[in-house]
Order: structure tokens, then sequence, then C-alpha cells
């Protein structure tokens, strides 16, 4: 299957939490014509002209600062990349003035260093910036990204002439799957006509919501929005709630590093969006904690939710989901206003009551030196987030 229509296979929701075992072998029995793909790291600017470097420049700051070997390996270009008239054959042009050289010499540039490039369109007669759009003119521009050798398209939703997005999304799938190239099919419709629910047969991804802010509201109101369409989320189809705002300065570390974490456990695709060349060791201390990014890279490839929330209006929440190997990630976040405890029962997060756990501290990278078994908890900062994951403990059973 390629990627344009790897969608095709029927998701159904996955079960509730507690039967764990059940709903690892109902994700494993589903249809998985690819590797989990993805859940791959995506590097992305939007608006990268106006506010960051260029593509290549961020290409080269992902392989020197480590990033990319940790596996943010897309290099994405937003809107405004298209010259703002389509050319006499009616193709679309690169801008001059920023692509002087093209995007196919960038594509190049950008394979050369291992890396994939993601470019941008609209589902509709123009893009958000207003540069030409793709509606009704699918299958040129999907031919010319495939010639230029791009790896994702993000398909926006600006000037879209009022027609259903379930009709403006699919011409682009089929026009990408006729190229014969496998390209990342990236759905941006907002979240505006529940694309979880017909979106897997259609994309790779969909946006959940309306664009995130760097702000702590914006970012909390995504969470709880994305976590909604959890059940319809799995390998070859992810719900997006949007880049991560990590390292852009409006969030404390706590807040940011609650985003990372409830980013990754929601197998959202993870889209650095601050200047990688100027990140502080804050940021690359969220961004390359590799423990945190295999939790998203999990092959079991099952979106995380929130379990619980105690305390008042629900701000000491327990958010957990299945990995691969009879492995749970929990994430405990102080959504309250002060230092809390978190505790919560193993029944709760879908463990055995009366079986031990051996559990590892995602942040603090290590081990906790006993083994857990009936309940857990931990005093967790404003606003911040712990993140575990629990391993059945391997019981030595002495029966002679
Ligand atoms: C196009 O779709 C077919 C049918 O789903 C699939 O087998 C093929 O791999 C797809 N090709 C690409 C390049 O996505
Ligand atoms: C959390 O629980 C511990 C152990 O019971 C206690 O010492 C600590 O004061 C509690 N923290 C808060 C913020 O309630
Ligand atoms: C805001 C800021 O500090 N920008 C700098 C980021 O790094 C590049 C290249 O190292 C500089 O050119 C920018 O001025």
């Amino acid at each position: 299957g390629g990627a344009a229509h790897r969608a095709a296979a029927h998701r159904r929701a996955a079960p509730p939490l507690r039967h764990l075992q059940l709903r690892q072998a109902a994700a494993q029995q589903r249809p998985r014509p690819r590797a989990p793909d993805g859940v791959e790291q995506l590097e992305f600017l939007r608006l990268q002209h106006q506010r960051h470097a260029h593509p290549r420049d961020r290409a080269d700051a992902l392989v020197s600062t480590g990033l990319a070997a940790l596996g943010y390996n897309y290099v994405n270009i937003d809107d405004c990349w298209s010259y703002v008239k389509r050319g006499n054959k009616g193709q679309l042009l690169p801008d001059p003035k920023t692509f002087p050289s093209g995007i196919k010499s960038l594509a190049d540039y950008v394979h050369g260093k291992g890396l994939k490039l993601g470019i941008y369109s609209d589902a509709g007669v123009s893009t958000c910036q207003v540069r030409p759009g793709s509606l009704h003119h699918e299958n040129d521009d999907a031919a010319l990204f495939a010639s230029w050798g791009v790896d994702y398209l993000k398909y926006d939703n600006c000037y879209n002439l009022g027609i259903p997005p379930k009709e403006r999304y699919p011409p682009m799938r089929d026009a990408l799957n006729s190229t014969g190239r496998q390209i990342f099919y990236s759905l941006c419709e907002w979240g505006q006509d529940d694309p979880a629910l017909w979106a897997g047969k259609v994309g790779n991804s969909w946006r959940t919501t309306d664009d995130i802010q760097d702000t702590w509201k914006s970012m909390t109101d995504i969470a709880d929005k994305n976590n909604k369409w959890a059940s319809y989320a799995g390998p070859g189809g992810w719900n997006d709630p949007d880049m991560l705002e990590v390292g852009n300065g409006g969030m404390t570390f706590a807040e940011y590093r609650a985003h990372f974490s409830i980013w990754a456990l929601m197998k959202a695709p993870l889209l650095i969006g601050c200047d990688v060349r100027n990140m502080t060791s804050e940021t690359i201390e969220i961004l390359s904690n590799k423990e945190v990014i295999q939790v998203n890279q999990d092959p079991l490839g099952v979106q995380g939710r929130r379990i619980l929330g105690q305390g008042k209006g629900g701000c000491r929440e327990v958010w957990a989901g299945p990995l691969s190997g009879n492995r749970l990630a929990v994430a405990l976040w102080n959504r309250c206003s002060e230092t809390v405890n978190i505790t919560m029962t193993l029944p709760a997060v879908g463990l055995d009551g009366s079986s031990a756990y051996s559990v590892r501290d995602l942040w603090k990278h290590e081990t906790l030196p006993a083994n857990v078994v009936g309940t857990f908890g931990a005093q967790v900062d404003v606003h911040d987030c712990k993140m575990y994951i629990f391993t059945p403990a391997v019981s030595f059973s002495a029966s002679w």
C-alpha cells in the first residue's frame, strides 16, 4: 500500500483502555500495509520566509543539532513558497525571490542530508496567503511535486468556495497516488468537518483543530479537542493537533514539557515549530528526550488518552496509552494552579491491581528503585507533567 491509499483500511473504535490485551490485539490485527509511518517526527515551520530561516539552513541545523539523528527527518516548507501567479502553462512556480534555484534543487539538497522535503498547498482557489491553490489543479500539481522529489504535502483549507472538505480532499489523494511517488498526505481542514470520522480513507494525518498558539490556553484546549478523537488514530492515519510550540517563548519550561509529553502520548506528528538554529538548552532537552520520542514512535500506534481528572475541575489529570511489549505509558499532568499530588489506582489505567510493575521515569531517565503494586502517584509542579512507562515486573515464583 502507498502513502495516499494506505488509509483504505477501515478503522474501528478501539475498546476501552482497561481491556489492555484486547486493545493491543485489535491494533495488531489492523491491516498495516507499511511501517508505522505517520509518526515520523517532522520538522516544520509555518510561514518560514517571514519567521525563520531558509529550509536549506534549517536542514543544516537539524543535522548539526543532532535532531535529525533522533528522527526529526522532514523539512517542511509552508505557505508562500510559490509565486503569486501560475505560469503560462498553468503550472505552479516557485517564488524567484525566495527559491531562485527552484524546489527540485532544494529537494536534492535535503535528500543529500538524509532528510525529506515537505511542501504546502491548499484545497481551494488560493492559499491562505493568497498564492495559487490546487483545487481543480490536483493532478498537475501533484505531478509537479512528485517530479521535484517532494515527500510530504500539507494541504490547507483557505478560499475553498464552500465546497465540503469530503469533496475537496480525496482528489488530491488520488492525484498523489497516481504519481507513483510515496508522498505523506497531511490534511489541514482545521477539524471543521470532524475529519477523524472520514479522513482515515483520505490522508495520513488530519488536523483536528484550528491553529495552535504559543499559549497554555491554546495548547490545553487543543490537547482536549484532539483527545476526543483518540480511537480513530492508528498506523497510517493520525490525528494532528498541530505543531509543537516548544522553544517559542510563550510558555514555561514545565508547560512545554507537558506539551511535548502529551503530544508524544497522543501519537501526534511531532513537528518542531521553533527556530532550530537558536534553541536554548531547555528547548533541546525537551525536543531531544529519546524516551519520550520512543513513546510517540511506538509500533503499536495507539493514541494515548485522558483517563481521569481529580480535584477542582478535574485538573489533576492522568493520561495513558498502551505500548508494544505489554507496556503502558502514563502521564501525570498537573493542570491546577498549584503544586499537587496526583495518584491513581493501577486498574484505573488498565493495569492489573495485584501485579508488580517496573516503572521508568522518562524525564528523570531512571527506573524507580521499587516495583509498584496497586496504586501509584507523584507530586507534580504547576502545569508540569511527569511521564512513565509501566512494564510488568518479571516475578520469580519458586515452586519447589
Ligand atoms: C496507490 O493506491 C494503491 C491502492 O490502494 C496502492 O496499492 C499503491 O501503493 C498506491 N501508490 C502510492 C504511490 O501511494
Ligand atoms: C504529596 O504527598 C507527599 C507524601 O504524602 C507529601 O509529603 C507532600 O506534602 C504532598 N504534596 C502536596 C503538594 O500536597
Ligand atoms: C533570533 C535569533 O537569535 N536569530 C539567530 C538564529 O541563528 C541564526 C544563525 O545562527 C542567526 O543568523 C539569527 O540571527
